[in-house]
């Protein structure tokens, strides 16, 4: 964490959330673009930057670092502003959030101030440091909530959860700073994106992780809530390129991404469980505390907007996405038990 003389040329982009699922694809693929990349990392008292280590480069070996990582906090808006002045960043992307819908509503207070006014913060630190940047806000589908879909830009919200609101909040305040102070910042309103990097608790990575202990013998029994949701699943990877593009334009403007194929959670558990050779029905089990108080029944996005703009689609939908995050955890759960074996035989 701290200093760092960037190479002289070299654009700079500073990630809010970059030890998130995106924030360590994103860190990844603006590396590869040349970029010096500034990470803002909570502080927190165990590790929380595993998603980012096969990247970070330690400031004591010799030669230049690209990853720099600070400690810093969307509820802090003193220190967006000194992180700013210090780094004058080409770039902002604000991926920081609580980004779990269910627990939004167990803690409202705390997802509006982070989720919500944590957007605030950030534009206002721009605005106050007087850099001269480009913000991309990472706004969500579950901004519309219950809209029927299918949903594009010009679709009215309604959001089901303070985590919706949240984001609701976030997408008309990045909004109304380019309207106001002629701001470069831009919304991108992505539907559900996964991979091997999902946080454990989402339901496709909650499945992909079971499969695996299952096969295994370490756990038998799966609890779920809802089956019946309809979601739009894509792979983060390629959702992270589109956010780069829209920072690219020559104007600043809110787009759309998704696959625009739907898939119930049903569907999901059923090809997960296939993709491992298993049956759902002999293991998935019904938890109401899954459940939400209300919830979004069918998000399905149309994207067309971000294909002509932005010359982005995507390639893999939502079969493809169960049967490669299954693999990976059952690959990972392997390399973890035979590491274990070493150990003991030693
Ligand atoms: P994620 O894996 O949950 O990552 C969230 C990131 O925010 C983590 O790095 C987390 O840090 C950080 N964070 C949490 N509270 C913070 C705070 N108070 N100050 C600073 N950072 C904080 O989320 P994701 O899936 O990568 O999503 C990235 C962004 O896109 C989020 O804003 C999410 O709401 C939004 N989004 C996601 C999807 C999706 O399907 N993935 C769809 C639409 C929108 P820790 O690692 O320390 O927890
Ligand atoms: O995986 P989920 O928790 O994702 P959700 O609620 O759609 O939110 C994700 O996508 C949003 C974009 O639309 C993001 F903005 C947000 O940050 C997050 O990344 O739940 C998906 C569906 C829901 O309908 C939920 O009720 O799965 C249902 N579900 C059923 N059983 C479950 C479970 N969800 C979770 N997390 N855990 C369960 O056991």
């Amino acid at each position: 964490m701290g200093k760092v003389t960037p190479d002289a040329g070299a654009r700079t982009a500073l990630i809010s959330g970059v030890t998130g699922q995106d924030g360590s694809y994103l860190a990844e693929l603006l590396l590869g673009k040349g970029y010096t990349v500034h990470g803002l990392v909570r502080r927190s008292s165990s590790f929380n930057t595993e998603r980012i280590d096969h990247i970070y480069q330690d400031p004591h070996q010799p030669g230049g670092r690209s990853l720099v990582l600070h400690h810093a906090d969307l509820s802090d808006g003193v220190a967006l502003v000194n992180l700013l002045r210090e780094l004058e960043p080409d770039e902002v992307y604000n991926l920081g959030a609580q980004s779990h819908v269910r627990v939004s509503f167990d803690a409202p207070l705390y997802t509006g101030e982070v989720t919500g006014l944590g957007t605030l913060r950030l534009l206002e630190a721009i605005r106050a440091s007087g850099i001269d940047t480009r913000l991309y806000q990472a706004s969500s589908s579950e901004m519309f909530g219950a809209a029927p879909p299918p949903q594009n830009e010009r679709t009215p919200f309604h959001p089901r959860s303070p985590y919706g609101c949240a984001k609701v909040y976030a997408y008309w305040s990045t909004v109304n700073y380019r309207e106001a102070y002629g701001m470069f910042a831009v919304n991108g309103i992505l539907f559900n994106h996964e991979s091997p990097r999902r946080g454990e608790t989402f339901v496709t990575r909650k499945i992909s992780r079971a499969v695996a202990r299952i096969r295994a013998g370490l756990q038998d029994r799966l609890f779920l809530g809802n089956l019946n949701a309809v979601r739009d699943w894509g792979y983060a990877p390629e959702y992270v390129e589109a956010m780069w593009r829209m920072l690219q334009r020559d104007e600043p403007d809110d787009y759309v991404l998704a696959t625009g194929v739907p898939a119930s959670v049903r569907d999901f558990l059923r090809a997960a469980f296939e993709a491992g050779g298993l049956d759902w029905h002999e293991h998935v089990g019904f938890d109401a505390n899954y459940e939400r108080p209300s919830e979004v029944d069918a998000l399905i996005g149309d994207a067309a907007k971000a294909r002509d703009l932005l010359g982005w689609e995507p390639a893999v939908r939502w079969r493809e996405l169960a049967e490669l995050m299954v693999r990976a955890d059952i690959e990972a759960l392997d390399a973890e038990l035979s590491g274990a074996r070493v150990r003991i035989d030693r």
